[in-house]
C-alpha cells in the first residue's frame, strides 16, 4: 500500500515536470545570450573635464577629441573577441554625441570637426564594417535639458529615441540608466517608462532594451561585473520600475526562481576604476587574469559581460587597455581550446557534440544521469555546462560526479542557464556524470565540456 502510494507520488511529480511551462526567451534575447561579451564606451565631455558625472553646464567646446577613430575602437573590440559596442550617446550631463534637433548641447555646438561631427554615425558605420553589434546607452537623467523635470521632457526623450533609431539603426541593445537626479531647474523627472518602451517596440521590435528591470535585459545589481552564483533568467517586475523602485539588488543579482518573465542579467563593469577615461588611472587597468576572473563570474554564471573601455581625449582606446584586452582574449582561447568531452563515450546523444542546438533530456531527477567516459584518465579542472535555454531554464540544483582513481569526487551547484563554468583543483578523472537534484521541469542539457585551464585562473571564492 505504502509502496504504491510512493509510486503514485513519483508518477504525479514526473507528469508535473513534463508539463511544466517555463518562461522562454525571445529570438532576440537568445541571440543576445550568445553575444556573451561586448564593450561599453563611456565618452563625452567628462573625458575632457576629468569628471564622472558632468553638471550639464560644461561648455560644448570642451568636447574636442584630437583624433577620434571609431574604427580603432572596433579593431580593439575585435582583437578582444567582443561581439559589439555600446556607446554613451547621452550621459547624465545631457551632451549628445549626435547632432540632436532636440537639444542645444551636442557635438554640433562643439568645435570638433567644426560642429559637423557625429560620433553615432561614425561608430554605427564602423560597427557595420567590422561585423560588430552597435548599441546605444541613453541616460533619461539630463542635467542640461531645460525641459527636464516637466512632462515636456518625456516628449524630448521620445524624440531623441526616435532620432537614434531612425538615423543610426539597426541598434542591437538600448541601455537605460535608472538614475533620476535633479535637472537644471532643480526638479526631478517622472519618467514615462511605458511610453519609452512602446516607442522602441514600434520603431525597432528587434532591439533588446536594458534597464534595472528590463523589459528584455536586467541590471545585475552591482557594477562589479558579478552575477549571482544562483542566477535565474526570470524576474517578476509587476509593481516595480527602473531606478529607486526597482527590486533589491540581491533580487536583481539572482533573479526570481518563479519569475514570470524572461529578463536575464547583464554584468556591467569598467576595465578602469571609473567609467570615463582619467589619465591618472592608466596604471589601474584590470589585468587579463582579473578580466578572466570576471568572465567566470558573469558569463560563467549564465549572464553576459559588458566591459567598459573608455577612449581617451584623443578619442582612441589606449594601448594599455588594448594590451589587457588582447591578453584576456588569449586566456579565453587557451583555456577553452581542448574540450575532453568531445572524444568521450556518452550514454546519450546531443550533449557532447559541441553544438548548443542539440540537447539530451533528463526526465527523472536523482535517478537518470548524463555520463561521459574518457578514453584515458584526463587531468581537468574546469567543467562547462549549458542548458538548452531556448526551452527555458529548469535546473535548480545539480551534482557532478568525477570518477578519480576508483573514488568519486563530487561537485554541486545550483542554476545552469546559458552557461555555467565550474572550476576546481585539477584531478585525473576517468569520466564525468551529471545528476539533477532538483529542477522546475524536464531538464535539457545542451552541452557538457571539460578543460584543463591554467591553475592560476581557477576561481577564488
Ligand atoms: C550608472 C551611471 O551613473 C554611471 O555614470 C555609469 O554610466 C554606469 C554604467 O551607470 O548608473
Amino acid at each position: 500500500m505504502k509502496k504504491s502510494f510512493t509510486a503514485t507520488c513519483i508518477f504525479i511529480f514526473s507528469i508535473q515536470l513534463l508539463i511544466a511551462q517555463l518562461p522562454t526567451p525571445t529570438t532576440q534575447q537568445l541571440q543576445w545570450h550568445d553575444m556573451e561579451f561586448y564593450l561599453f564606451t563611456h565618452f563625452g565631455p567628462n573625458t575632457f573635464t576629468n569628471k564622472e558625472w558632468g553638471e550639464g553646464t560644461e561648455k560644448e567646446e570642451v568636447f574636442n577629441p584630437t583624433n577620434l577613430d571609431c574604427r580603432q575602437w572596433c579593431r580593439v573590440a575585435k582583437a578582444a573577441g567582443a561581439s559589439g559596442i555600446i556607446i554613451t550617446a547621452k550621459h547624465h550631463d545631457g551632451f549628445c554625441l549626435w547632432p540632436s534637433k532636440f537639444s542645444t548641447h551636442t557635438v554640433r555646438e562643439s568645435k570638433w570637426k567644426d560642429g559637423k561631427g557625429d560620433v553615432l554615425k561614425e561608430l554605427s558605420a564602423a560597427c557595420k564594417e567590422y561585423g560588430l553589434k552597435f548599441s546605444v546607452y541613453l541616460s533619461p537623467w539630463d542635467r542640461n535639458n531645460p525641459a527636464y523635470g516637466t512632462p515636456k521632457y518625456n516628449d524630448v526623450f521620445v524624440q531623441m529615441i526616435t532620432e537614434i533609431f531612425t538615423n543610426y539603426g539597426p541598434i542591437c541593445e538600448l541601455w537605460w540608466d535608472g538614475a533620476n537626479g535633479e535637472g537644471p531647474n532643480g526638479k526631478k523627472q517622472i519618467y514615462d517608462w511605458n511610453r519609452f518602451k512602446e516607442t522602441v517596440k514600434k520603431l525597432s521590435p528587434n532591439t533588446v532594451v536594458f534597464s534595472d528591470i528590463g523589459p528584455q535585459i536586467r541590471w545585475v545589481g552591482n557594477e562589479n561585473g558579478i552575477a549571482g552564483k544562483t542566477n535565474w533568467n526570470t524576474l517578476d517586475t509587476v509593481g516595480y520600475s527602473a531606478g529607486k523602485d526597482a527590486p533589491s539588488t540581491d533580487t536583481l543579482n539572482a533573479g526570481n526562481i518563479n519569475g514570470k518573465f524572461w529578463i536575464p542579467a547583464e554584468c556591467d563593469v569598467s576595465i578602469r576604476p571609473g567609467w570615463f577615461y582619467h589619465k591618472e588611472d592608466d596604471d589601474k587597468v584590470k589585468s587579463p587574469e582579473k578580466l578572466f576572473d570576471l568572465y567566470l563570474k558573469s558569463v560563467g554564471r549564465g549572464a553576459t559581460l559588458l566591459l567598459n573601455v573608455p577612449p581617451d581625449r584623443r578619442g582612441i582606446i589606449t594601448d594599455i587597455d588594448s594590451v589587457a584586452l588582447v591578453g584576456f582574449k588569449k586566456l579565453r582561447e587557451e583555456s577553452f581550446k581542448n574540450n575532453f568531452c568531445i572524444q568521450a563515450i556518452a550514454n546519450k546523444k546531443g550533449f557532447n557534440d559541441n553544438n548548443a542546438n542539440t540537447f539530451a533530456t533528463i526526465k527523472d531527477n536523482g535517478k537518470e544521469n548524463l555520463q561521459l567516459h574518457f578514453n584515458k584518465p584526463e587531468k581537468i579542472n574546469c567543467i562547462v555546462l549549458k542548458e538548452f535555454v531556448k526551452d527555458g531554464q529548469s535546473v535548480i540544483k545539480f551534482k557532478i560526479q568525477l570518477k578519480v582513481n576508483g573514488k568519486v569526487d563530487i561537485l554541486t551547484g545550483t542554476t545552469i542557464g546559458h552557461k555555467r563554468i565550474i572550476t576546481f583543483n585539477a584531478v585525473e578523472a576517468d569520466g564525468i556524470s551529471l545528476k539533477i537534484i532538483d529542477s522546475k521541469a524536464v531538464v535539457k542539457i545542451a552541452e557538457i565540456e571539460a578543460y584543463l585551464i591554467n591553475e592560476k585562473l581557477i576561481e577564488k571564492e
